[in-house]
């Protein structure tokens, strides 16, 4: 057998996976097969359990959800690691292929997608919210608050987009968490650090209702579940305002964890593998609802009377990268498969207007040895970066920009990220990174500096001044702001780091009300939302590390609301 369906059909028969009264799938998050799946093999938890434990097992992942069988397991083509989309794993897999991608335009395919529209609507909803990650789950649980009935569409098997791997923090002023620790924080201070993160070409009123929701958004995420206790620092920010859950645990998973849960519980229409191809509107420009490409069940309309994107950025699609930002071509990105860009181009073709798109980020501490973004916020708590000849050459916590530029003028156009055991225990995140066997280890200085082949008295000097500046409060060679501890406690710990595209910060033009502007009026698209990353003026030229989060819950929240609204008013 060459696929596991050969495999299955010499077994038992086509009905070992399928309902076979119903000739194919019966919906495009494959329930009954995947129910088959585990009723003979377990599910990911027992599976998980049974695994070696010195191995990373496949089955035990960071990812929310349910993680369906069929993400991986493929019946009628060759199964794939969808791991390997950021890491190499090379697991062994029964009918495995290798992990490949290829961008196939959302207008591919024209005549098919035409002959199903002319064939009707197949379903009506009230709202129908493209994409699964944070902006999309919020939007979803804040439009079936207010009363509608809402279809969620994500094309990715696994949910959560790039939000599930969000690492180092929520931004929030004036919180109760912010409080408890005794951190003097303000929402204008927040405003100021935002614009002047982004270059002051972020839109300021949409800059106002992110710091002044944030709080806010901080409690309604707390009510619903959410640990947002830990407070830590992000590159701009003058003072500690990034929420993550206790420890430094990772936030994005566990935020979307818990809006999944909340928008399921709630009865939200979840469908997976299921791709908005375009958005409908009438003779007048008013949105009518989506063609769909189910991955299954092929192409299908859904009447809405309001949809909301919130499809994400597009820094996993180097191609359309480099087309804005030629500096940044073959760069590897820290972004989930999804994010090429799928949400721009159902809002281009249905007229939005859009801004900024030429700013993209790098972020500066990628591990091009994991295949992940080791988070900013173990710099927050305290680690130094170095370059080959053991010396520092930034200040760790600077904006990103500044951060990557000054990584790539290094010999090898890399650094290493170096900490202490201390650092290690104040932060969860960084248990990951040593569970993939990226972190090389040291008892004393000089021995990690040996396993990372730079000159073991220049970094022993480089540590030792730097412990200085932490004693002294003050940072007399690059000015860091913040110095939480020294690094003096073995083991030493260091990691090879190098920039990666990150976030795209230009996007769809949206107003407080997060409703999309018309590229040819200037006006809102009746019935057209947007929230997160697939918009732009938020953040600017260049977005401060934490505030994604905080804009994709503030107008994720938004959107809903307002979705819901002018679906029950038309
Ligand atoms: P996403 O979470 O990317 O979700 C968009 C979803 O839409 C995806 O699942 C995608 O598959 C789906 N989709 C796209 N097109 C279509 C279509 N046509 N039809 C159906 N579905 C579609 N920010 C912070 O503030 N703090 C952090 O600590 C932080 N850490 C990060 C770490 C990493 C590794 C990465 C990559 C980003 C991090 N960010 C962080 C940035 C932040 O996670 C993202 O900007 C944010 O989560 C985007 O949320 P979103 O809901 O807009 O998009
Ligand atoms: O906002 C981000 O992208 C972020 C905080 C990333 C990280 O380093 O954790």
């Amino acid at each position: 057998p060459e696929v596991l369906a050969d495999f299955h059909g010499e077994m038992g028969g086509c009905d070992s996976c399928h309902v076979s009264d119903k000739g194919g799938v019966t919906n495009d998050n494959l329930t009954h097969e995947n129910g088959q799946c585990v009723s003979c093999h377990g599910d990911l938890k027992e599976l998980a359990a049974a695994a070696p434990k010195d191995k990373v097992s496949p089955h035990k992942s960071h990812l929310i959800g349910e993680i369906a069988c069929t993400s991986c397991h493929k019946g009628h083509e060759k199964s794939v690691t969808y791991c390997d989309a950021c890491h190499s794993f090379g697991f062994d897999m029964p009918f495995g292929g290798k992990w490949e991608r290829k961008f196939v335009p959302v207008d591919a395919d024209k005549a098919a997608q035409d002959k199903a529209i002319a064939a009707g609507v197949k379903e009506t909803t009230d709202v129908v919210v493209i994409g699964s990650g944070g902006a999309g789950l919020a939007a979803a649980v804040s439009a079936r608050d207010a009363g509608a009935k809402v279809i969620l569409l994500e094309k990715e098997p696994i949910p959560g987009g790039n939000t599930k791997l969000a690492a180092g923090g929520m931004n929030a002023a004036e919180t109760k968490p912010q409080a408890k620790l005794g951190i003097q924080d303000k929402k204008q201070i927040m405003i100021d650090d935002t614009m002047k993160g982004g270059r002051n070409i972020n839109d300021p009123e949409l800059v106002k209702v992110l710091a002044n929701n944030s709080s806010d958004s901080i409690d309604w995420l707390t009510s619903m579940g959410a640990d947002m206790t830990d407070v830590g620092r992000m590159g701009g920010a003058s003072v500690n305002r990034s929420h993550r859950p206790t420890g430094g645990a990772g936030v994005g998973a566990h935020v979307a964890q818990v809006l999944w849960d909340n928008a399921v519980k709630r009865g939200t229409d979840i469908r997976l593998n299921s791709r908005v191809v375009r958005i409908l509107e009438d003779a007048s420009g008013k949105v009518t609802g989506v063609l769909v490409k189910g991955e299954y069940t092929g192409y299908y309309v859904i009447k809405a009377d309001a949809v909301v994107i919130a499809a994400g950025g597009f820094a996993k699609n180097n191609d359309r990268v480099a087309k804005y930002d030629p500096k940044l071509k073959g760069f590897k990105a820290t972004n989930h498969p999804g994010a090429t860009g799928d949400g721009l181009d159902v809002a281009l073709q249905a007229g939005a207007a859009t801004r900024d798109l030429e700013y993209i980020q790098a972020h500066p501490t990628y591990s091009p040895a994991g295949g992940v973004m080791i988070t900013e916020a173990v710099r927050g708590n305290g680690a130094i970066v170095v370059n080959r000849d053991g010396n520092r050459f930034m200040n760790e916590i600077t904006t990103r920009d500044k951060a990557s530029a000054a990584i790539l003028q290094q010999k090898g156009e890399s650094a290493y990220l170096v900490f202490d055991d201390s650092i290690r225990k104040s932060l969860k995140a960084i248990e990951g990174y040593v569970h993939l066997n990226i972190v090389k280890e040291g008892k004393t200085i000089e021995d990690l500096a040996k396993q990372l082949d730079v000159p073991a008295a220049e970094l022993a000097k480089t540590v030792t001044s730097y412990n200085g500046f932490v004693k002294s409060g003050k940072d007399t060679q690059f000015e860091r702001p913040n110095l939480p501890r020294e690094i003096a406690t073995a083991p030493f710990y260091a990691l090879e780091i190098a920039p990666a595209v990150h976030h795209t910060m230009g996007g769809i033009v949206i107003d407080t009300k997060a409703e999309v502007k018309s590229d040819k009026t200037g006006k809102p698209i009746e019935g057209l939302y947007a929230a997160g990353e697939v918009t732009g003026g938020v953040h600017g030229a260049n977005r401060l590390g934490g505030n994604a989060i905080s804009d994709i819950v503030t107008y994720g929240r938004i959107a809903g609301a307002s979705a819901a609204k002018y679906a029950k008013d038309h």
